[in-house]
């Protein structure tokens, strides 16, 4: 766990669709992550399916990668403590049905298949898909407020 941790989050197309895009970016924005990376993208079936390699074979991924390619989703990158677990947790679980209220998914979506954001679910694979989706690399900058959400 490093202050320095990076993960990849998406708002996908469904999220994009019904304007949530602003306020996923706000719940980073405000439990004090900082964005390193970000652009609108419709991605092709080609790249989605390198992002979502690990799931090749089971029966939705067919539909899944319909789904991610059916219209431009958001990629992000946001950085601090714990980013990897904590954004996990902001986002509820995989099955918006068993989200908690407070998560993304618990207050904004009901279907597995719809489930509006992805976040990365290890450092590893965090950076493979930051990999992915930002080959020209992520944005260096210092954020004033650093001093005030980490003990430095
Ligand atoms: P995650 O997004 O919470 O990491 P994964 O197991 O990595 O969940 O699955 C990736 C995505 O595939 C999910 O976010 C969801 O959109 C979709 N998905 C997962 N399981 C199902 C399913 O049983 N039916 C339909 N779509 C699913
Ligand atoms: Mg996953």
């Amino acid at each position: 766990m490093s202050v320095q941790e990076r993960t990849y989050i998406m708002v996908k197309p469904d999220g994009v669709q019904r304007s949530l895009v602003g306020e996923i970016i706000s719940r980073f924005e405000k439990r004090g992550f900082k964005l390193i990376a970000l652009k609108l993208v419709h991605a092709t079936p080609e790249h989605l399916e390198k992002h979502y390699a690990d799931l090749k074979g089971k029966a939705f991924f067919p539909g899944l990668i319909k789904y991610m390619a059916s219209g431009p989703v958001v990629a992000m990158v946001w950085q601090g403590l714990d980013a990897v677990k904590t954004g996990r947790v902001m986002l509820g679980a995989t099955n918006p049905l068993a989200s908690n209220p407070g998560t993304i998914r618990g207050d904004y979506a009901l279907a597995v298949g719809r489930n509006i954001c992805h976040g990365s679910d290890a450092v590893e694979s965090a950076e493979k898909e930051i990999a992915l989706w930002f080959p020209e690399g992520v944005v260096q900058y210092t954020n004033s407020q650093e001093s005030w959400v980490f003990e430095l």
